[in-house]
């Protein structure tokens, strides 16, 4: 592990503009790994080829090996050992190279290299896991083929798998077996994938559109088997979806899925043994919601997707990141449109991307999607990589339209098969096959920060002519203070105040000046402008539009994503205005929700999206300084109100979404939806039924959604069935540890005002701890995003931050550094909390043997 010492030198800075073409290729790599859990010997045999003319050592990177031996061409050779990497002299162009070493697989708490996860061992390689198993030039422009060979206990361990096709097996004398698995695949070594476990599969087939029949496997413990079927049908969908969208078909003849209970991230798109985080596999409905059964389609189609964007195209770098995640998300969110509701789709990403996204760009470690400098990569696997880079792409397909895009994503996969691309070679294929020039463009990939569009619409009274005018600033991001315009597309629309007839057909108006002038004319009634329509572009928009003409076209807009958007801007002015005025005007918000709750034409899955309030997170971005008591009160003020002024419609929506049986469709998750939400401004009304309404619910339902969704609405208030309902589902599942997250979770995010005593409890509790990442998300995770709670003014929640990060940061530092950003908010904060949060990231930099993941994440978030 890369710690530093006290009064260590801050670790290097790695930067794009220092790229170089590797010394050394390996064009092929033969592993022998005897495994065990203490101790796993790991040969491994490379072959390697000078690569131009250059005398340079071959450097292979290690990460805490010892070399047991090393050879060349069979004999000793003539090596050292320099910061942890192997320097190996060679006097020829190609040599084979071989090395061992011994590892500790249960040893490893950082989950990145070989390690135990639940009595199964596997493998986590990207970004820089696998210089932890073996010496290799660990960079994705490095790619080989693999043969590997594994032997293990046969009765821990009686299922081997790994990349690519397995070609022999066999018994051992002493109790062990052993497997031999072959890709044929060249493949960087972040790729890279073994388990070795006591595993049982899922199995179907899949036959391309070529007719190649592939055997598919979703690998779990027995146990689990019977939770594998929606994962199992999400693959064959994405296989199928990848072939009719993109003309994109699997390539090997097994395609593998293991689900393992520690994971940093969501899952791992090794070429054809994908791993994934068991949340996003296991599910059956009484313990996974709609939500988590969207999350494993959507996660099994991304991984799916990246054989394609991400393995057969690589990356050259790892500043490229964003070429395989962006364009992956992208393609994703396409799928998972596909499948259900799109307009609910994009409005469910949007949210995200303004929760997660919009705060990054706005704070101390906003970067661009494609970063000029990093210290450790792993803190770059971000959401302005993954979710402003598909917006990215996004915008490409709506300039070039799809037939061109589609061409240009041909053009770009059949070019650079094989190789290792950047983000340039797609910028270019899309130029090339869209045949527009994309120069400009390419600024949405150096610029950060989240560009700001004024739009403002004047029009005469009686007058058949408008005049639209537009303005675009970026904001300056740490280390780019000035920036240039960028191109926003910006889909547009007017609607007459007067009747909601469209005046205008939707237009696409590019904005690529700091400023332009848009006309309309043959107006028969005035104007109101419907703007960045379907999200067009990932811009904030200021349209200085009046509350009467947001409820306007939160009624009449034909786009529905437009209609959610007018409905959040009218309650996000509503509420930034009672916020900083202490006055409540709520009439419009309340009529605007009430004529939605009574649309009969709309489905109930955009109703209950429509009708949700933004967070207080959301509503704290919008002010000049978060005042997260204010913000709770106007928030809950409105709520109230709402839940009052309407509780007829919401308990009409609550018993028209009453269902007989469980059933996993869009109409069915829609009703779930909306009923809970429905329940929760009962709740709000303060209704003296409520609290038994919802543990009715929690009782009596035969899904986790409903479960789950009637534990929120008790754990955030002060009912009797609270602590019941807490508690039966704790026992009802604590066997179960994704059900058990969601227990600790629901209660980090809790509205009480004792939240940060509970979470402080919790912490203490005998089922958690920090060795697990979801289990440290779920805790740690929530709280620090519950705004009220975490910013509590005695800065307890900031303690509570730090001592965890602290702990966590031994014994996983890229859990740990993913866990730091809100404290690096203070800037938004008054004084007295935005100091409390500095003495915390002090604290935290003071530490001796800080990771440098958290250094790096401390460091520029005191900036
Ligand atoms: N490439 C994966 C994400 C991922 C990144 C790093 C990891 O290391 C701990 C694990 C997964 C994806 O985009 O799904
Ligand atoms: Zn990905």
């Amino acid at each position: 592990m890369d710690v530093l010492a006290t009064n260590a030198a801050p670790p290097p800075i790695i930067r794009r503009a220092d790229y170089q073409v590797p010394d050394w290729l390996v064009p092929t790599i033969t592993l022998d790994v005897d495994l065990d859990p203490a101790a796993t010997r790991v040969r491994a045999t490379l072959e390697v080829a000078r690569n131009g003319t250059h005398a340079r050592a071959l450097v292979l990177d290690g990460d805490g090996l010892e070399p047991l031996a090393v050879r060349v061409d069979g004999a000793n050779a003539d090596w050292h050992l320099q910061d942890g990497d192997l320097v190996v002299q060679l006097s020829g162009d190609t040599h084979l190279v071989e090395t061992e070493v011994v590892i500790a697989p249960e040893r490893n708490t950082q989950l990145m290299g070989l390690y135990a996860s639940s009595g199964l061992l596997c493998t986590q390689c990207e970004a820089q896991g696998f210089r932890r198993i073996t010496f290799f030039p660990d960079r994705p422009d490095v790619l080989s083929r693999y043969h590997v060979r594994m032997a293990a206990d046969a009765e821990r361990f009686p299922v081997l798998l790994a990349n690519g096709d397995p070609v022999a097996a066999g018994l051992l004398d002493d109790g062990r077996h052993w497997a031999e698995w072959n890709d044929p695949f060249p493949k960087p070594c972040y790729l890279f994938a073994l388990v070795a476990g006591d595993l049982q599969a899922n199995r179907d087939t899949f036959v391309t559109r070529s007719g190649r029949e592939v055997e598919l496997g979703i690998w779990v413990r027995a146990a689990d088997l019977a939770k594998t079927d929606h994962a199992l049908h999400a693959l064959k969908t994405s296989m199928k979806w990848d072939e009719d969208v993109y003309g994109r078909e699997y390539d090997l003849d097994v395609f593998n899925i293991v689900a393992v209970d520690d994971f940093n991230f969501g899952a791992m798109e090794n070429k054809g043994l994908n791993i994934f985080n068991s949340r996003y596999i296991l599910a059956d409905p009484d313990t996974a919601t709609d939500y988590d059964y969207d999350g494993i389609a959507a996660v099994v189609a991304h991984e799916y997707f990246h054989n394609w964007s991400g393995n057969r195209v690589t990356c050259r770098d790892w500043f490229q990141l964003s070429l395989k995640e962006g364009f992956t998300v992208f393609r994703d969110q396409g799928f998972s449109a596909d499948q259900g509701s799109a307009a609910v789709k994009r409005i469910e990403d949007v949210r995200g991307l303004r929760a997660a996204q919009f705060p990054e760009d706005a704070g101390p470690l906003a970067h661009p999607v494609r970063p000029d400098e990093y210290i450790e990569i792993s803190n770059f696997y971000t959401a302005t990589i993954y979710n402003k880079g598909a917006e990215v792409i996004r915008m490409m397909a709506t300039l070039l339209g799809p037939q061109r895009f589609r061409a240009g994503s041909d053009l770009y996969f059949q070019r650079f098969d094989g190789t290792a691309a950047t983000v340039e070679d797609f910028v270019s294929c899309m130029e090339e096959a869209g045949d527009i020039d994309l120069a400009q463009f390419r600024r949405w990939y150096t610029q950060a920060g989240t560009p700001r569009v004024t739009a403002q619409l004047r029009h005469e009274p009686g007058s058949a002519r408008a005049q639209l005018s537009l303005a675009q600033a970026v904001p300056p991001t740490p280390g780019q203070p000035h920036k240039e315009p960028m191109v926003l597309p910006l889909r547009l629309k007017l609607f007459g105040g007067e009747t909601g007839r469209a005046l205008t057909e939707e237009q696409l108006v590019t904005l690529t000046d700091p400023a332009a002038e848009v006309t309309f004319d043959g107006l028969a009634e005035r104007p109101v402008l419907s703007i960045n329509r379907g999200f067009s572009a990932p811009v904030i928009i200021d349209a200085a539009r009046t509350p009467a003409d947001l409820a306007f076209l939160s009624a009449h807009d034909d786009d529905p994503f437009a209609r959610y958007e007018a409905m959040q801007q009218l309650m996000l002015d509503t509420l930034v205005l009672s916020v900083a005025t202490g006055r409540a005007d709520h009439r419009a918000v309340v009529e605007a929700v009430g004529n939605t709750l009574r649309d009969a034409a709309l489905d109930h899955a955009f109703v209950a999206e429509a009708v949700l309030l933004p967070s207080e997170s959301f509503i704290g971005d919008q002010l000049a300084q978060v005042d997260p008591d204010a913000i709770f009160r106007a928030r809950e003020a409105l709520r109230a109100e709402l839940g009052t002024a309407l509780e007829r419609e919401w308990r009409a929506a609550y018993d028209a979404t009453e269902a007989n049986r469980f059933e996993y469709s869009p109409a069915a998750k829609g009703d779930r939806r909306l009923r809970s939400v429905a329940l929760g401004y009962i709740a709000a009304s303060g209704a003296n039924d409520a609290a038994a309404l919802a543990f009715r619910q929690f009782e009596r339902a035969d899904n986790m959604t409903d479960r789950q969704g009637a534990l929120v609405t008790l754990a955030g208030g002060t009912s009797d069935e609270r602590v019941a309902a807490l508690d039966i589902f704790y026992n009802r599942y604590s066997d179960n540890p994704l059900v058990l997250d969601k227990w600790f979770q629901v209660q980090a995010l809790s509205q009480r005002d004792d939240t940060a005593d509970t979470v402080a409890e919790l912490a203490r509790h005998r089922d958690f701890t920090l060795a697990n990442p979801n289990r440290a998300r779920a805790l740690v995770g929530a709280f620090s995003v519950n705004q009220r709670a975490f910013h509590e003014r005695s800065g307890r929640g900031y303690r509570f931050l730090a001592d965890q990060l602290l702990a966590l940061d031994k014994l996983n530092p890229q859990t740990a550094a993913k866990l730091l950003p809100p404290l690096g908010r203070w800037k938004r904060f008054d004084p007295a909390r935005a100091a409390l949060m500095r003495a915390e990231l002090e604290r935290l930099l003071a530490v001796p043997g800080l990771s440098k993941d958290m250094f790096e994440q401390a460091s520029k978030s005191l900036d």
